[in-house]
């Protein structure tokens, strides 16, 4: 396998902090074996933990005010999987990479599914993109895709969708990800049930496309660019049209999509129970899919979200499986830094939800013991498990300081020096 920063450098690093790393991890195992908790179990699970780049961050992102660009950004998705493959290679943590089309389309999917082999990569979810126009489009979206009162315009869009499942079948990828910005900026601008038949007629086109062993994932979102009622605004309705079309069909809960204050968990937990779990898009937020970096506002959310997936886990076996992925939207620091220590933070809330004592928790709910119940999650939300998560680095190959090494590395200003910036071009797509 190709490591794009030297072996010897990440080595060399590794080298500067490991006594330091050895003797926080021995401090950290006692006071964990004190607990009856086993530091390596929770090393091995960190190892073994993963969570998917979305190929759009490691481009700068922006608002549609202004986007400011960021030295060597990627010009191409070949480009992009070089960012992706430094990230997963001092972070041990992100593998997968998920495409999102036709902002990475590409005359030669073999080649990508080669290059991004060599680096050790695989593709997670494809994402379809029908919000927005594309050069040489027939059709519009500007009143909606799948919803779209156009029956031609539906049907561009539906193809549109099974292209990406084409493609994605050539690169490895298992699954569709599904979001559409449809939806109404004024009362009466739509019929609220007849837009969801539409999408539902449109769903089952896409849905009767899918391979025997893949999913499609249903992408909610309360608002944004539709803002007075987007057609899948919420779980309810992605639950809903999930349910109607059929096993393969799932919910995607991205964090940033929910009014403020929602109880996301619980919306984890209610899909876990039903079948309808598919996966995540993980970034944090303080007022409305703001897609800022993982755990960066909010890390408490970000754990309960993973003490209910280990409570399914614990329920239900290996059949478990949500894809973990990040979307996140970088306007202020360097996308692979951002991305590496969101990997890590959304690792951290998995660490943290395996040291749950369960049965004390189970215990305390019995007796109604409030106190002692939130106690419980707290100690588990309170230990700092960071050498564990560097240790885990550290054996799958990776850096005890991602972020330290990278900039050891050199690695932005080369890249800045081989991709000299081209006026007018978004990385990511998004502006
Ligand atoms: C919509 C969204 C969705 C898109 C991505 C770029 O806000 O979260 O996942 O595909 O952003
Ligand atoms: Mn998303
Ligand atoms: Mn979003």
């Amino acid at each position: 396998m190709s490591t794009i920063i030297s072996g010897e450098r990440v080595a060399e690093h590794n080298a500067q902090l490991r006594a330091g790393l050895d003797a926080d991890y021995e401090a950290l195992g006692g006071m964990l074996a004190r607990r009856g908790i086993d530091i390596e179990h929770l090393t091995a699970a960190a190892q073994d933990f993963a969570v998917a780049v979305p190929s759009w961050g490691v481009g700068t992102g922006g608002t549609r005010f202004a986007r400011f660009p960021g030295r060597g950004e990627p010009r191409n998705v070949f480009e992009k999987m070089d960012d992706c493959a430094v990230i997963h290679q001092l972070t041990q943590a992100t593998p997968g990479v998920s495409l999102h089309f036709p902002w990475d389309r590409t005359d030669d999917p073999k080649a990508l599914r080669q290059q991004a082999e060599s680096h050790g990569l695989y593709f997670d979810a494809v994402n379809s993109n029908t919000f927005q126009d594309q050069p040489g489009q027939q059709h519009s979206y500007k009143y909606g895709s799948l919803t779209a009162q156009n029956a031609a315009t539906r049907a561009q869009a539906i193809q549109h969708n099974i292209d990406c499942i084409e493609l994605g079948r050539t690169l490895g990828s298992k699954a569709l990800t599904v979001w559409i910005g449809d939806g109404a900026n004024f009362p009466g601008q739509h019929n609220l049930r007849g837009a969801l038949e539409r999408y539902l007629s449109s769903m089952r086109e896409i849905y009767a496309a899918l391979p025997a062993d893949w999913l499609m994932f249903i992408e909610h979102k309360l608002f944004e660019p539709a803002f007075y009622a987007t057609t899948i605004a919420d779980w309810g309705t992605s639950f809903a049209c999930a349910q109607t079309l059929g096993e393969k069909a799932r919910c995607l809960v991205d964090l940033g999509h929910h009014a403020p204050n929602t109880n996301i968990e619980m919306i984890v937990a209610r899909l876990a129970q039903f079948g309808k779990l598919g996966g995540f898009h993980f970034n944090d937020s303080k007022y409305g899919d703001d897609d800022l970096d993982s755990g960066s506002i909010n890390p408490f959310q970000l754990f309960l979200v993973f003490n209910e997936l280990a409570d399914a886990a614990q329920r239900d076996g290996a059949a478990f499986k949500p894809a973990y992925m990040l979307d996140q939207s970088h306007n202020v620091t360097d996308p692979i830094e951002s991305l590496m220590s969101s990997a890590v933070e959304v690792q951290r809330a998995f660490v943290q939800a395996q040291m749950v004592d369960r049965v004390a928790l189970r215990v305390h709910q019995e007796a109604n013991d409030a106190l002692q119940s939130a106690q419980t999650l707290k100690q588990a939300y309170r230990t700092d498990v960071s050498a564990i998560l560097a240790m885990a680095r550290v054996r799958s190959g990776g850096a005890i300081d991602p972020v330290g090494c990278y900039r050891a590395s050199g690695y932005r200003a080369q890249a800045a020096e081989a991709r000299p910036a081209k006026a007018g071009v978004s990385g990511s797509g998004i502006v």
